[in-house]
């Protein structure tokens, strides 16, 4: 361990992130920090609850007329789906009222999962919050209703385990699979960002995190 290469590097170069955990490399600019949010969970979890008590879970329809398995809540600028498309709105369509803020440990922990993952002061200013219960899925999509495709997005997962299912640039490039688990954190990015990927259906189980489920945040730079 060099002083002058630096702690970040030293870890890099031993595949270890600056929490201990194993840092896989999906491609470039993706990569999984395994177990990065485990010394947070708990109070992620707190946090999550508050938030929804203010703006409680939803099952959404896509712009095609179908309810998502996935049910959703937002703190800072939420991401919305209707018949009318998907964007980023201020406020919960269901009452009107602001989304709850970004908790700032909650941001402070997406900054920090970046700049190990290689981004440098990121500073997301939305995070999506998805609930998967038994046999909730997400078919493959890209993100990309975001202003700028700059800013990486960061992916904290707590909970039952789930197959991420990671593809290329094209939707027809086959996806290759890979576990997440609670305390995992995913960050993609630069030639990543627009990978196309997806979440497999959630096999049932029992976690004393959050019971029979899982819950995923993704923080992103909307504006
Ligand atoms: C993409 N969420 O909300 S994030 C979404 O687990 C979304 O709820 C999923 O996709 C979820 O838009 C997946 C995890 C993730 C991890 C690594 C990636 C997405 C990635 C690497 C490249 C591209
Ligand atoms: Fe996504």
């Amino acid at each position: 361990m060099s002083a002058i290469r630096g702690a970040a590097a030293d870890d890099l170069l031993s595949g270890l992130d600056e929490a201990g955990g194993a840092a896989e490399s999906l491609a470039e600019g993706a990569m999984i920090l395994r177990k990065f949010a485990v010394p947070q969970a708990i109070t992620l979890m707190a946090a999550i609850r508050q938030i929804s008590a203010a703006a409680p879970f939803r099952n959404m329809i896509t712009p095609g007329g179908y309810r998502m398995s996935v049910a959703m809540t937002n703190c800072g600028m939420g991401w919305i789906t209707d018949r009318s498309g998907y964007r980023y709105s201020p406020a919960d369509p269901e009452t009107q009222r602001p989304w709850p803020p970004i908790p700032s440990l909650l941001s402070h922990l997406a900054t920090r999962a970046a700049a190990a993952a290689g981004f440098d002061a990121f500073v997301p200013d939305a995070c999506l919050i998805n609930r998967y219960e038994a046999g909730a899925r997400l078919s493959l999509h890209q993100d990309k209703d975001e202003r700028t495709l700059d800013a990486p997005i960061v992916s904290i997962s707590l909970g039952l385990p789930a197959v991420f299912l990671f593809g290329g640039l094209r939707r027809n490039d086959r996806p290759r699979r890979f576990r997440l688990e609670s305390g995992d954190v995913a960050v993609w990015g630069g030639p990543a960002r627009l990978a196309f990927h997806g979440v497999g259906p959630l096999a049932e189980g029992d976690h004393p995190l959050t019971g029979r489920s899982r819950v995923n945040l993704t923080f992103r730079k909307a504006l």
